[in-house]
């Protein structure tokens, strides 16, 4: 069976995950599965998993584990043929990433790298309030939504780095530069990781 090419996209609110995704998908053919994408897909629709996910995407808090576990898997078993998948948003949790290894290990595969995007908070509110204010996004209007997503960030989601340290499959990049610049180093991280799995 030809191995696939699975790709954990990691990083603060804001850090690029949804810029670099785009062009990470073009390169490597890539399926894109973003659960901030998805979450806002069933808020615009108004589905009743929608207004749950609206009331708390609009305080800055993170959606319950089993409802973007469920997403995730419908999303894999749709796409059982892709050459592989970026995971941009997901996991964000330390049971969310126990979660992606079952589902993937179930599956015959596994994740092949995480790359873990790092700004500073200072630009990190400067790039969502700007990104505010052309895609009116509620959650990026308010500074103090935004430090809450952080904070969850701080407290829930950055210990992820520990449990993928420990598979020896975290590469930490500088989040901070020019778009062209941090995919090209994106992309090194990229093949250095598939050549050593
Ligand atoms: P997400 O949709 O994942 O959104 P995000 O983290 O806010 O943004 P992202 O990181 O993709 O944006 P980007 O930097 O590309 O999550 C939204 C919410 O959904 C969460 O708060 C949570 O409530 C919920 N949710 C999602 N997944 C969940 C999960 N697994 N579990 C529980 N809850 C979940 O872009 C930001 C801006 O920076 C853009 O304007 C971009 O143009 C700009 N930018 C990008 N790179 C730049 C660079 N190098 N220099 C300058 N600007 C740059």
């Amino acid at each position: 069976m030809e191995k696939k090419l699975n790709i954990v996209l990691f990083g603060p609110p804001g850090a690029g995950k949804g810029t670099q995704s785009a062009m990470l998908i073009e390169k490597y053919k890539l399926i894109h599965l973003s659960t901030g994408d998805i979450l806002r897909g069933e808020i615009a629709a108004g589905t009743t998993l929608g207004l749950e996910a609206k009331g708390l995407i609009d305080k800055g808090l993170l959606v319950p584990d089993t409802v973007v576990i469920g997403m995730i898997e419908n999303k894999l078993d749709n796409n059982a043929d892709a050459k592989g998948f970026i995971f941009d948003g997901f996991p964000r949790t330390v049971a969310q990433a126990r979660a992606l290894d079952k589902l993937l290990a179930d599956r015959g595969t596994g994740i092949t790298v995480m790359l873990a995007l790092e700004v500073d908070d200072e630009e990190l509110m400067t790039r969502l309030l700007s990104r505010g204010k052309m895609s009116g996004r509620s959650d990026d209007q308010d500074p103090t939504i935004i430090e809450n997503r952080i904070k969850e960030y701080n407290n829930k989601t950055a210990p992820l780095k520990d449990y993928y340290r420990e598979q020896n499959k975290l590469r930490v990049i500088n989040g901070v530069g020019s778009i062209d610049d941090i995919f090209n180093t994106l992309c090194s991280a990229v093949e250095r990781s598939s050549v050593a799995v």
